[in-house]
């Protein structure tokens, strides 16, 4: 297909943490199927990140890191613009502008502000309220068609959605109107210490969390703990979040469906069966660690992926500014 014809993938993921399984499984793993047919942007989205309070030499590490990440999970730089959020200011400038277009009122139904500013009570900012005007302004400046992310951020797409034709209602078709792409069999992993909550990268509780780039001793040792419930079978139900949570994760791995994964451990334990899903687990992201590992030994070679990747969206991202500024009525 011409390159002009493909359509525009966009996503982003902050560099606020090591990242997770929700965040590799919910997110990042499907970011590659998008490569060869579309044209596809992935952000390390850093001005995020400040809305919470960031040690300085970390935030820096982990914008390197989950660069490193992106293509340790198979992002080819040759296929993909990978690149820093802070790199194009127009992500800025239209998230400003855009300010000026979202409500006081949506803003403040915004599930993840609410959490938020419980869990940072002590740095409730504007940043952290105006948050998804950002998110939008990174989705519109790339004339985007699909958004891949995990459940969590389905109400951010939406507000994205709403401000985009609420701008194209006052000045005329300016953005196109994005899709989510949310994979319906892995959008939301869940805590193994408590299988109702989200698994969370800022979680301080780090038996709840398998992270992308733990050993495999961490992993097995994790799931061993991992909250089940007080009976004994394998089942996928409702009423069993943790072991259907378990079976989740173990489907994604070994590409078995829940009824197979329920004769296999039929008159087995959950020993057993954590056993099989820590296995699958770390055998599963052993490449991507691997990967990882070689790729975060070349800083040079990260930072001109970034600096190539920032300044391809650059191009995209100055097309659309000055059709927004001509619009707004900005002087040229
Ligand atoms: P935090 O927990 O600190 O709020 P996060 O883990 O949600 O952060 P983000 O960088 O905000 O991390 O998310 C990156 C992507 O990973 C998003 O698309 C998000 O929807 C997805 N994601 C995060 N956690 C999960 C999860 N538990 N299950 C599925 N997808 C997830
Ligand atoms: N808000 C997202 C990260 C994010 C994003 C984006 C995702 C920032 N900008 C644009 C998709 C598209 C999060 O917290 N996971």
């Amino acid at each position: 297909m011409a390159e002009n014809d493909k359509k525009i993938v966009f996503s982003g993921v902050q560099p606020s943490g090591n990242l997770t399984l929700g965040n590799y499984l919910g997110a990042i793993k499907n970011f590659s199927r998008f490569s060869e047919d579309y044209k596809t942007f992935y952000c390390v989205v850093d001005l995020h990140a400040i809305t919470v309070r960031q040690v300085p030499a970390e935030l820096r590490k982990r914008t390197y890191e989950t660069l490193a990440l992106y293509m340790a999970c198979g992002l080819d730089p040759e296929k993909n613009t990978l690149f820093v959020q802070s790199h194009v200011p127009q992500h800025a400038e239209l998230g400003w502008i855009l300010d000026c277009y979202t409500m006081f009122g949506e803003l403040s139904r915004m599930t993840q502000f609410k959490d938020k500013s419980a869990k940072n009570a002590q740095n409730i900012n504007a940043g952290l309220f105006t948050y998804p005007a950002l998110m939008a302004a990174d989705i519109l400046l790339y004339q985007t068609d699909i958004v891949p992310v995990g459940i969590d951020q389905k109400q951010h797409l939406e507000l994205a959605r709403d401000v985009a034709a609420r701008f194209n209602l006052i000045y005329s078709d300016t953005f196109k109107i994005p899709e989510g792409y949310i994979p319906t069999d892995t959008m939301k992993i869940m805590s193994l210490q408590e299988p109702t909550a989200k698994m969370s990268k800022s979680d301080p509780n780090e038996n709840a969390v398998i992270r992308i780039l733990d050993s495999k001793d961490d992993v097995m040792r994790k799931f061993k703990r991992a909250v089940t419930d007080s009976e004994t079978s394998v089942r996928y139900s409702e009423d069993k979040p943790g072991v259907s949570n378990l079976m989740t994760i173990y489907r994604a791995f070994t590409g078995k469906t829940f009824e197979e994964i329920e004769r296999e451990f039929d008159g087995k334990g959950y020993g057993d069966f954590k056993l099989a899903v820590g296995e699958a687990c770390a055998d599963g992201l052993k490449d991507v660690r691997d990967e990882f590992a070689r790729l975060m030994q070349d800083k040079a070679y990260l930072e001109a992926v970034m600096k190539k990747g920032a300044e391809e969206a650059y191009g995209y991202a100055r097309r659309t500014m000055s059709k927004v500024r001509r619009k707004i009525g900005f002087v040229n």
